[in-house]
């Protein structure tokens, strides 16, 4: 298939030509460039929505009931799951294959696996250019399952306007021990398997930590963080009041303004730029279903919360932002080190950094004045 015929597939809701299209964008191939150029005007509008946390807590199980009850609410639904820990995911593909057998066949549901062998700019702009493109294609709700972890992690998920961090009851000590991360990135948080015994001290111990951050520090997630960092700009952006919620169809959860005001009630502040999100934690079963309706209601509450005070256009900036430094330092890399290559000034420097001729700043600084310009 050629590059034009992909898009106009593409363009006809062909879901054969979309996952044509994931392949080319994760291969990286010549087209995929093209691909994306055509597609990023259409992106910018699916909610994303990333579900992290240790392997085995039931991701890719409640991510399977999650999209059941999107479908539910009339919503389409991607979900992307990427394992950076394991290269050859044929095994974990199967594995989510089985337990994501409910949505499988529903056509309003798609599904695609990221391995993340060596693609060239990392996991997180593949990932980033797979969900735009699931976003182009028209889907509501596109949900990200990754092991939460490092920092391709972490970088994954800053793509998400959601994060749901998964844990299991009785990790007490470990959540001590990553509290620092899971704490920064969760918007909500879920315990699953709640059907087993400590569910309920495990949502009081994550609860307790989620106060005390919020009595240290300013703000306890990213959101806040950033809007208290420029609390000038974040505000005055927030008072410009309510944000594209009008054009989602009526009939649902997401025409409701009530969680802002929901939100103002609870923080006792009807001042929009004053709301902050304090992220939930609920206790689901993935295995029965259970919680999940309640984790979805909350989800699309934090999505009714960005819109209505400004954080989902403050987020395209942000998001912007990072795509652009984040492409450009590698291009620029890129180019430098092939130049460098090519001139033999790198093995040459390189050589004489290790035998202590020249320090690496100075070798860095030759290369750079040599190779960066036109
Ligand atoms: N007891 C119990 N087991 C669950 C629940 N949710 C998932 N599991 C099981 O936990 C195992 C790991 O689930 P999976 O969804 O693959 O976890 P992931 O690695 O986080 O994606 C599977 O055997 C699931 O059947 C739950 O709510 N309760
Ligand atoms: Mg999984």
């Amino acid at each position: 298939m050629d590059l034009t015929t992909l898009l106009q597939r593409f363009q006809q809701g062909d879901r054969r030509a979309l996952a044509r299209a994931i392949t080319w964008v994760e291969n990286g191939t010549p087209e995929a460039g093209e691909l994306i150029r055509s597609t990023y005007p259409s992106t910018g509008r699916a909610h994303v929505v990333g579900i992290t946390g240790p392997p085995g807590a039931g991701k890719s199980t409640l991510v399977d009931r999650l999209a059941s009850r999107y479908r539910e609410l009339g919503q389409s639904v991607a979900i992307v799951a990427v394992d950076p820990t394991s290269p050859f995911s044929g095994g974990a593909i199967l594995g989510d294959r089985i337990r994501m057998q409910r949505t499988l066949n529903d056509p309003g549901v798609f599904m695609r696996s990221l391995a993340s062998r060596g693609h060239l700019g990392g996991i997180s702009i593949a990932t980033g250019d797979v969900v735009g493109l699931l976003d182009a294609f028209g889907f509501d709700v596109i949900l990200v399952e990754t092991v939460g972890a490092g920092q391709s992690e972490v970088e994954i998920m800053e793509l998400a306007h959601t994060t749901t961090v998964v844990l299991i009851p009785g990790m007490g000590d470990d959540i001590q021990a990553i509290k620092a991360g899971i704490l920064e990135i969760g918007d909500l948080f879920a315990v699953n398997k709640a059907d087993r015994d400590g569910a309920d001290r495990s949502v009081m111990e994550i609860e307790m930590m989620l106060d005390l951050g919020h009595m240290g520090e300013a703000g306890i997630n990213r959101w806040d963080g950033e809007a208290q960092a420029n609390s000038g700009a974040a505000r005055r952006l927030d008072r410009t009041g309510h944000h594209g919620t009008a054009d989602l169809a009526s009939g649902n959860p997401y025409t409701s303004s009530a969680s802002a005001r929901h939100a103002a009630d609870r923080h006792g502040t009807a001042n929009p730029g004053d709301i902050s999100w304090r992220p939930p934690v609920l206790k689901t079963t993935a295995k029965d279903g259970q919680g999940v309706d309640a984790l979805v209601d909350r989800m699309i509450e934090h999505l009714n919360f960005l819109k209505e005070t400004g954080r989902w256009e403050q987020f395209k900036r942000h998001d912007a932002a990072a795509k652009l430094r984040e492409l450009i330092t590698l291009r620029a890399a890129r180019t430098v080190m092939d130049r460098a290559t090519a001139a033999g000034d790198l093995d040459r420097l390189t050589a004489s950094v290790a035998d202590r001729t020249v320090d690496p700043y100075t070798a860095a600084e030759e290369v750079l004045s040599r190779h960066l310009g036109t």
